[in-house]
């Protein structure tokens, strides 16, 4: 039998069932089949496993879908982009941050936004999420090892942070930092990375509305293990430029030390855009797993220049993306 399917996914329709009214929705109807006592063992434990994993647990975070910024690939399922993560100040495995991250405490939380701006700024997270309309973008997100999924995230774009501040003329980098508390967080003991947690970005490339300061996704608040209460995501990018748990954004002269690039910088340049045609030294960036879809049948799927976020290679003309990887 053949296998048909296009080699980028993107013909792929939005599935609808993972908004959180059907979500509702479905459980509703498994509720009143419980009731009634007509759900097999079967079903039952598949309503228990789903239920552990299951939207609703975090606060609900409401945004209409921003169609011009999601991508139509079929969401991941909120049971996979909750278990497998990496979220090193919880340990390296992609479980540890679902096993551990319930030690993090996202409330309250602030956010202190400083270095070259006219209006410096300490945010809570009630600031944070009146400060633009909340959307929904379904990304997706490719991480440098060689995997993908695709989440609805909920936020807005960094750049609504930019316009409050104003940066100086001096201000050229823009520079994250997670918290690092050994209280909250178990795998900070440890010396795979230098901690905190640090990355960056060059201005243009922050101001760029796909650059998505995230608070929720599904539909609720962020689960720890995703990087709650905020963080960035930078969809063009690897899954490492993404900063989780965020207490910082500095504005800087030069360019930031981020935590992969200085643990291992021939691996992960500062950059790090997503590129099919530049391979890690140790491996090939060229296809991806998508994760949920994998099976004998499933081909790896090609790997897209700047993860298919076309939009954004302006910010990159006449710069070459072998040396500044
Ligand atoms: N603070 C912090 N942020 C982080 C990481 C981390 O270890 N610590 N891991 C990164 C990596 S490698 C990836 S792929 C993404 C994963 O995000 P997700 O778990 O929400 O899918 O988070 C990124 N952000
Ligand atoms: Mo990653």
């Amino acid at each position: 039998m053949l296998i048909k399917r296009s080699p980028n996914g993107l013909d792929v329709p939005f599935s609808s069932e993972i908004t959180p009214r059907a979500v509702f929705e479905s459980r509703r109807h498994f509720m009143k089949q419980l009731a009634a006592g007509t759900l097999g063992s079967a079903a039952l434990l598949e309503l228990a496993s789903r239920e552990a994993f299951a939207q609703g647990v975090n606060p609900k975070l409401a945004g209409a879908r921003n169609p011009a910024y999601s991508a139509m690939d079929k969401p991941t399922a909120y049971k996979d982009a909750t278990s497998y993560n990496n979220f090193y100040e919880f340990g390296t495995d992609k479980s540890d941050p679902a096993q551990y991250a319930h030690t993090l405490k996202p409330r309250p939380w602030t956010v202190t936004i400083d270095g070259e701006v006219k209006k410096p700024l300490t945010l809570d997270l009630d600031a944070l999420l009146k400060l633009a309309p909340i959307e929904e973008r379904v990304y997706r997100l490719r991480c440098v090892e060689g995997w993908s999924m695709v989440i609805p995230w909920m936020g807005y774009s960094f750049s609504e942070i930019i316009k409050k501040v104003e940066p100086t003329g001096n201000a050229k980098y823009v520079e994250f930092t997670s918290l690092a508390d050994k209280k909250q967080m178990p795998g900070v003991g440890s010396r795979v990375l230098e901690w905190p947690y640090v990355e960056g970005l060059r201005l243009d490339e922050a101001r760029h509305p796909l650059a998505l300061l995230t608070l929720g996704m599904y539909g609720e608040t962020l689960p720890n293990q995703n990087g709650a209460p905020v963080r960035i995501v930078v969809p063009w990018k690897y899954g490492f430029k993404s900063a989780k748990s965020i207490v910082r954004i500095r504005f800087v002269k030069d360019q930031p030390r981020t935590a992969w690039n200085v643990a291992a910088p021939q691996e992960y340049g500062f950059y790090s855009n997503v590129n099919p045609e530049v391979d890690h030294p140790r491996w090939s960036q060229a296809s991806e797993r998508r994760i949920g879809e994998d099976s004998f049948f499933t081909r790896k799927r090609k790997t897209l220049m700047f993860n298919g976020y076309n939009d954004v290679a302006s910010l990159y003309t006449g710069m070459d993306l072998r040396k500044y990887f």
